[in-house]
């Protein structure tokens, strides 16, 4: 009997939450950056393997703070957390575990019993392996404790062993050549948001939400479509336009090139950018931005 199972990752802003997701489906699911809070949504992630399917939940990285957008955002983790049949806790082990790394790992204490322990980045020179499994001991005395990088793609044999053997028996989900079920558009919509986040700096990457307008496909096969980069201020406007367009033209470019190497059709994008001063706080909006 082949096994399936919903594996939700949890962790701090990143920890390395995504990455992983994309190191194990061996494809970028999940939008990666070094801003933290770059995941907004529950995104899923498949695997696929002679044990059976995993469906990897990356989750927004669980932030302590009072501001809707944060809340919001650890609502969404939540839910995955209590859906899922496995849970990886995965831990950063560059930094040194604080208060907020205490209040998340007392949080999942409630359902320890299906946790995995990970210990990321092993592979950084600043890594302290020893100091991140003492502090996953201490919350769970119970739970199996993993090392792995998933940059470097080490340890990921062992972590998928431990998570096929914890998982129930059970058919797939999914047929077996998926490695996602995310709509083409919302991932359209994330690449351009990866590469806005990667070259923007301070309150930018925050401030921007990438929305879709409208497609076609052209007589020769490829597909033309329209999104609109919403900023909160006509400043963080003039930024992402550039001088004489260089930022929005750089950010289609590169989007352009991953979605190239994602579908099989090419994609030909139309990027504009416009104000809405209060999309951070309205709910109607949020609640359509984040599933
Ligand atoms: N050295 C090292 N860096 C890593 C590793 N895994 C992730 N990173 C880096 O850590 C940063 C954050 O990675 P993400 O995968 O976006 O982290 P996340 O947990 O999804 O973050 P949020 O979506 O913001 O919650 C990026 O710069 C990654 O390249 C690792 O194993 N080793
Ligand atoms: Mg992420």
């Amino acid at each position: 009997m082949p096994k399936s199972a919903f594996v939700a990752i949890a962790g701090r802003p990143s920890a390395g939450k995504s990455t992983l997701v994309n190191a194990l489906c061996g494809e970028k699911v999940s939008i990666v950056s070094p801003v933290p809070q770059t995941t907004r949504n529950a995104v899923r992630g498949i695997v696929n393997r002679s044990e059976g399917q995993l469906v990897l939940m990356d989750t927004p990285g669980f932030h302590i703070s009072e501001k809707r957008f944060n809340k919001r955002l650890t609502a969404v983790a939540v839910d995955a957390f209590r859906d899922a049949d496995v849970v990886i806790y995965l831990l950063d082990s560059t930094r040194k575990p604080g208060p907020e790394e205490a209040a998340l790992a007392s949080a999942l204490v409630a359902i320890s019993m299906k946790l995995v322990a990970v210990i990321n980045k092993i592979d950084a020179r600043d890594s302290d392996a020893q100091a991140a499994r003492a502090f996953l001991a201490g919350h769970f005395p119970e739970a199996p404790i993993l090392e792995i990088s998933a940059l470097a793609k080490q340890g990921l044999d062992e972590l998928l062993a431990t998570l096929f053997s914890r998982s129930p028996e059970g058919h797939a989900w999914y047929p077996a050549e998926y490695y996602t079920d995310q709509e083409p558009v919302f991932r359209m919509a994330e690449i351009i948001r990866e590469k806005v986040i990667n070259h923007t700096r301070e309150e930018l990457p925050h401030a921007v939400y990438v929305s879709y307008e409208d497609s076609r496909k052209l007589e020769d096969g490829s597909l033309e479509a329209s999104f609109d980069l919403v900023t909160e201020r006509d400043s963080q406007k003039g930024i992402l336009i550039g001088k004489a367009g260089s930022m929005i033209r750089m950010i289609r470019e590169e989007a352009e090139a991953d979605l190239n190497g994602i579908f099989d059709y090419a994609v030909h994008l139309r990027l504009s950018v416009r104000v809405d001063p209060n999309w951070r706080t309205d709910e109607k909006r949020l609640h359509n931005l984040i599933f």
